[in-house]
This record gives C-alpha cells, sequence and structure tokens, in this order.
C-alpha cells in the first residue's frame, strides 16, 4: 500500500489525481476516478457558472467521495466560476495556467482545499504563503498548456521550495513513472492522458483511437508565440497551425485560427481543424479500461518498483 500526507489531507484511498483536462473532465470522468481511490477533477476550462454547476451536481450524485474542480485562469468565466467553487463547497480547488491569489480567501474561508499547479519556484513560494494545502508541479511533458520546465528538474526544485506535500504531473502513465515521482520527492501523482483512454472518459471515438495508436514522437508544442504554448497530437491541424506561427500570420489570424478547436476535437472528432490536446505519455496508453481500473493499476505497479529500488545499491 502506498500512503501519503495526500491521502490523509484528502481523504483519498490512492493518491493518484486525474488531471482536470479542459472540455474533457466532466462530473461522470471525475466520479468514476473519485470512486475507484483517486482524486477526480471536473475541469472548467473555458465553461460557464451554469455549465460548472451542473457538472458539479452530477459528480454529486454519482459520489459520495470528495473530487476536486480545476479552474483554468486564462478563462473568462474565471471569477464566476471561483465564486461557483465556493457556493458549491467542492472539496479542493486546483489551478492551471496562472496565479490563483486573488481568489484563494474566498475559497480558504468556504473550507476548500487550494491546490495550484506550479509551473516554476517563484509561483511555488508564492502560493505556500498564500495557504495552498498542497501543489502539481507539472512538466512539459504534460498535454494542454504547459510550462517551460521538465517534471524531471521541475519537481525536485518544487519540493526544495515549499514544506506542502507536492503532486507531480507530466509524462506519468504508468507505475515507473508513479515510481519515478515518489524517487523526486513528490507525494502524489496527476495523471492526465492515460485517462483520455477510460471508458467513462466521454471524447469522440475518433480521440481515443489516436491517443492509442500514438508513438513517441506523436506530440508537438505550438503557440508559444502568442505566450500560451500549448502540447497536442501531431496532426494536420497542430502541423498547420505551425507553419503559420512561425511564417509570420498576424496575431490576430492565430488566434482565430485556434479559436473553438479543443471542442471541434473532443465533441466532433474533427481531424482537420481540432487540436487534440495529449501529453508525451499518449505513446504509453495502450487501451481503454474503466477509470478505477487505471487509479489501481497505476498504483499497484509502481509498489513494486519503489520496492526494488535499492537493487543496484551495494
Ligand atoms: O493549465 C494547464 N493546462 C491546460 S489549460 C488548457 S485550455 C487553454 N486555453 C487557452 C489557452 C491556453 C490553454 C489546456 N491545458 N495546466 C496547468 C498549467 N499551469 N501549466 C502551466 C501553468 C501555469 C503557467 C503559469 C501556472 C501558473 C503560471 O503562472 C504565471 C504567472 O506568473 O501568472
Amino acid at each position: 500500500m502506498i500512503s501519503t500526507r495526500i491521502c490523509e489531507l484528502l481523504g483519498i484511498k490512492y493518491p493518484v489525481f486525474q488531471g482536470g483536462m479542459a472540455w474533457i473532465a466532466d462530473g461522470k470522468l471525475a466520479a468514476a476516478v473519485s470512486e475507484g481511490g483517486g482524486l477526480g477533477i471536473i475541469a472548467a476550462g473555458n465553461a460557464d457558472a451554469d455549465f460548472v454547476r451542473e457538472q458539479i451536481r452530477t459528480a454529486k450524485s454519482l459520489t459520495d467521495r470528495p473530487f476536486g474542480l480545476n479552474i483554468m485562469l486564462l478563462s473568462p468565466f474565471a471569477d464566476e466560476v471561483a465564486k461557483v467553487a465556493a457556493e458549491e463547497k467542492v472539496s479542493v480547488v486546483t489551478t492551471g495556467a496562472g496565479n490563483p491569489s486573488k481568489y484563494m480567501e474566498m475559497w480558504l474561508e468556504a473550507g476548500i482545499k487550494v491546490i495550484p499547479v506550479v509551473p516554476s519556484v517563484a509561483m511555488t513560494k508564492l502560493v505556500t504563503r498564500a495557504g495552498a494545502a498542497a501543489v502539481i508541479a507539472e512538466g512539459g511533458e504534460s498535454g494542454g498548456h504547459v510550462g517551460e520546465l521538465t517534471t524531471m528538474v521541475l519537481v525536485p526544485q518544487v519540493c526544495d521550495a515549499t514544506d506542502l506535500p507536492v503532486i507531480a504531473a507530466g509524462g506519468i502513465a504508468d507505475g515507473r513513472g508513479v515510481a519515478a515521482a515518489f524517487m523526486l520527492g513528490a507525494e502524489g501523482v496527476q495523471v492526465g492522458t492515460r485517462f483520455l483512454s477510460a471508458e467513462e472518459c466521454n471524447i469522440a471515438p475518433v480521440y481515443k483511437e489516436k491517443i492509442i495508436k500514438a508513438k513517441d514522437l506523436c506530440t508537438m508544442v505550438t503557440g508559444k508565440r502568442l505566450g500560451h504554448p500549448v502540447r497536442s497530437l501531431r496532426t494536420n491541424f497542430a502541423r498547420e497551425y505551425s507553419k503559420a506561427e512561425y511564417g509570420g500570420m498576424p496575431d490576430e489570424e492565430l488566434e482565430a485560427l485556434g479559436t473553438g478547436a479543443l471542442r471541434k476535437a473532443v465533441v466532433d472528432g474533427n481531424l482537420e481543424e481540432g487540436c487534440f490536446l495529449a501529453g508525451q505519455s499518449a505513446a504509453m496508453v495502450k487501451k481503454v479500461q474503466p477509470a478505477a481500473e487505471i487509479v489501481k493499476e497505476l498504483i499497484e505497479t509502481a509498489e513494486p518498483v519503489l520496492k526494488g529500488a535499492t537493487k543496484w545499491v551495494k
């Protein structure tokens, strides 16, 4: 059994978070992960307050276990979604793509445990002072909006910068990755891409197929020029976007090219115009299986790796 401060803090069996993937992680997926003993997380993405409240209520109807809400701070609806989190008293709020300071007091007063994604040592120190319960150190192997550093170098530096429990994210898709995260000082993991193949993950069938067929070099990063680098599958859309980005297309046109692309991937499975967010671990995702099985397998296959970690030490 693996049990850490994260399990105690949140009242969960396994220290495994399901990443709050925009347009993908709904109340049904989050509830399935929480029922499986991990922490399911609903993604607010760019959705409005009504949509997010509905997903929270769906999750509450499917599980009595704790679950989280991820708030994407670049969203035009971030303010209203932040209030919904407090009103609905979700157990955990995770944040992404920005500094959550301005909402911290409201969430802490509502008794919410706030666990921000930190891409740097400076952001780690800032949210530690502001009252975070833990932090997620997410490396650039992850899908979606990515920071500069890799998981391998970010996690130990974040661990050195705070006494809070650290959850490692980015590039983790099996027990070896979980074990490696613990070796770097993490007390939990957040996994996104692997859950794209969960039975309860409601994405276009072609999205799941592309993930299961993905090979090692199948992802790429676009959007750096606009200041929002995003990792996705190397589709025609991603290649064309990249060409436009480095070919001097004006900023507004480039923004317009990306608008609605996440929805087109997740809902429509549109390979020509959709942006299929995925992490570098896509190649390690082999089959469709229930979310609860993924959670259990991640931990159960990490245990022998951790126990065998001294085998080369003479
Ligand atoms: O947020 C993510 N992943 C995401 S968000 C997303 S949707 C999107 N929509 C429009 C533009 C871009 C993305 C898809 N995937 N992961 C967590 C994450 N947070 N990664 C990096 C960060 C981050 C970056 C900067 C967190 C804090 C931060 O602070 C900067 C500052 O100083 O404010």
